[in-house]
């Protein structure tokens, strides 16, 4: 499973819900060949997953289907994952491991905005603060694949946009022929 085997890297790009890897997935695969890999619809549309947990509002996924579902794909290269967590996916298939940030009071607004209820707005506030996806990349990957990125505003998703499209072309430069 060396890098060498994949012409296009595998991007994960990680947050808290609401700071924004939907929205600049969907752009970077615009703008790219890699393609974007929303896990929480996957999960939901492939059944991976053991049921919907009615406390926390959220699908109890099944992280050995997960696994199945996305391992041939990230072994062919291209992928954009758009994930909340980051923990399952083996080192060895992901290139770069994005983690986007967002100041606590504008990441409330988007929550309220999206009808989340008052405590799932107040978790994943928390979680926000807490650094909580940050602390999970930095356990899972090498410091030196990790990159944080603020996601505060629409200059931030243009300038991380760039960023990440640039990385892309320097990445395919190293690695393809
Ligand atoms: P996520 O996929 O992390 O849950 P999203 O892409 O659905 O987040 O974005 C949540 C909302 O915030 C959506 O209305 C778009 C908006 N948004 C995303 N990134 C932003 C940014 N950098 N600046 C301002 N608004 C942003």
């Amino acid at each position: 499973m060396a890098t060498e085997q994949r012409d296009l890297p595998n991007i994960i790009l990680c947050g808290t819900p609401g700071t924004g890897k939907t929205t600049l997935a969907e752009q970077l695969a615009d703008a790219s060949e890699l393609e974007h890999l929303c896990m929480g619809t996957i999960v939901k549309e492939h059944h991976l997953h053991f049921g919907f947990d009615e406390k926390w509002q959220t699908y109890d996924v099944d992280e050995e289907k997960v696994l199945d579902y996305l391992e041939p794909r990230l072994i062919k290269g291209g992928c954009i994952v758009d994930w909340h967590t980051c923990g399952i996916f083996p080192e060895e298939l992901i290139d770069l491991a994005i983690v986007l940030r967002t100041d606590h009071s504008k990441l409330w607004e988007r929550l309220e905005a999206r009808g989340y209820s008052l405590h799932k707005i107040q978790e994943n506030n928390e979680a926000e603060i807490m650094q909580v996806c940050l602390e999970e990349v930095r356990e899972s990957f090498d410091l030196k694949m990790i990159v944080e990125l603020e996601s505060n505003s629409t200059d931030d998703m243009e300038s991380n946009l760039t960023r990440i499209l640039q990385w892309i072309d320097a990445w395919k430069e190293d690695h393809v022929n």
